[in-house]
């Protein structure tokens, strides 16, 4: 009896540090919110036996917090090109092992052609998905306020004589300083990269006399409050705003326009944080995400574009096909990359948002 006990006893430790070694085997992904289908890391347990701990963000400056603070305890972190590559400046990514990613070869040039423009990201990232930076609107809601309305127009949301009418049924604007004010800029004309300073306070300009018509800067509560038909309009994300017409309810319609005078297109990056503490495992984590499988049926759940090129045959048709999703060249040639700051500019930025926001 004595024995038996022990035995199980014994049993007990052995399945307890056997556990213990299972749980050790992880990848911890800081992901964007509503980024990706969740058979996507389930599959990749199940085939790998390591979990992925995935938390989100809705922010790249709330992302580079985190990174520059260092310690983040992240393995798999996904930066948009331009904060990426002033994050690889700072020292805070380690190169990825291209040995260890035998998909890589699945991957597309032209978007890692774009990419390259920002720096040597190709050396320590691949790409995630990809996408623009325009405008969502509820058709019936715009249709009853004004007639003819600007939809594929900046003007309707910096324009004030426009974007007044709308202010009743809700407008959200991303909370992205890089974005919205070079789409502030595209509005009158001006260089959305520009770093020269002047140029830059004529975007507060126009931010600031819309800014009463503004209910929220927020970069991920549209996606369900223009399918439940709360707000009406907003600067937003491609997919997300597709996600909103997707998922919206009864009655309501929901379309997304690239901007006419231009619209940003943005990279987000799969990339590993020097202190990763499971870097072999983030390395297969990344490798999983270039399958064309696994990132075809991301792809189809949340509507973005990837830079896999192996993974467009597995697409819906649709998806391929809609040039608001995968741009033609020609709407191409109306869409711009991100501005690169310098020190100055940057410090501007910060600050003409943080102006903006507060009314202050
Ligand atoms: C997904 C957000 C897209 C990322 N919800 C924008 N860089």
């Amino acid at each position: 009896m004595k024995n038996k006990i022990n035995r199980l006893l014994i049993a007990g430790a052995l399945t307890f540090s056997a556990q213990a070694v299972i749980a050790e085997e992880v990848v911890n992904v800081y992901n964007w919110s509503d980024y990706i289908t969740p058979e996507v890391n389930e599959e990749f347990t199940a085939a790998t036996g390591i979990k992925v701990v995935y938390d989100v963000f809705d922010s790249n400056e709330f992302l580079q917090s985190k990174l520059l603070a260092g310690g983040s305890g992240y393995d798999v972190v996904v930066p948009s090109s331009s904060f990426l590559a002033r994050q690889i400046q700072a020292g805070v990514f380690q190169k990825l092992d291209k040995s260890k990613l035998s998909n890589i070869g699945n991957m597309w040039d032209v978007i890692e052609e774009q990419v390259a423009q920002f720096g040597p990201l190709n050396d320590y990232s691949v790409n995630y998905m990809w996408g623009t930076t325009g405008i969502g609107y509820n058709e019936d809601m715009i249709n009853e306020r004004m007639d003819n309305a600007p939809t594929s127009s900046l003007a309707m949301v910096f324009d004030p004589d426009v974007v007044s009418k709308f202010a009743d049924c809700g407008v959200h604007l991303l909370d992205a300083p890089e974005e919205i004010i070079p789409a502030a800029l595209s509005y009158l004309g001006e260089d959305p990269r520009t770093n020269d300073i002047d140029v830059i306070a004529k975007a507060e300009a126009v931010i600031t006399a819309v800014r009463p018509y503004i209910q929220k800067f927020h970069s991920s509560q549209y996606i369900d409050a223009l399918a439940a038909g709360d707000i009406c309009l907003v600067v937003g994300w491609s997919g997300d705003i597709f996600m909103a017409s997707d998922d919206a309810d009864d009655g309501v319609s929901v379309v997304y326009s690239i901007p006419e005078e231009g619209a940003l297109m943005w990279f987000d990056q799969l990339a590993i944080p020097k202190d990763s503490p499971n870097a072999e495992n983030a390395h297969k984590y990344i490798n999983w995400i270039m399958d064309p499988q696994q990132i075809a049926n991301a792809t189809n759940y949340v509507w973005y574009a990837n830079g896999n090129l192996a993974s467009q045959p597995l697409l819906d048709e649709e998806l391929l096909n809609d040039p608001a999703v995968y741009p033609t060249p020609e709407v191409r040639e109306g869409l711009y990359i991100s501005p690169q700051y310098d020190n100055k500019a940057q410090r501007v930025v910060t600050r003409t948002w943080t102006k903006i926001k507060t009314g202050q």
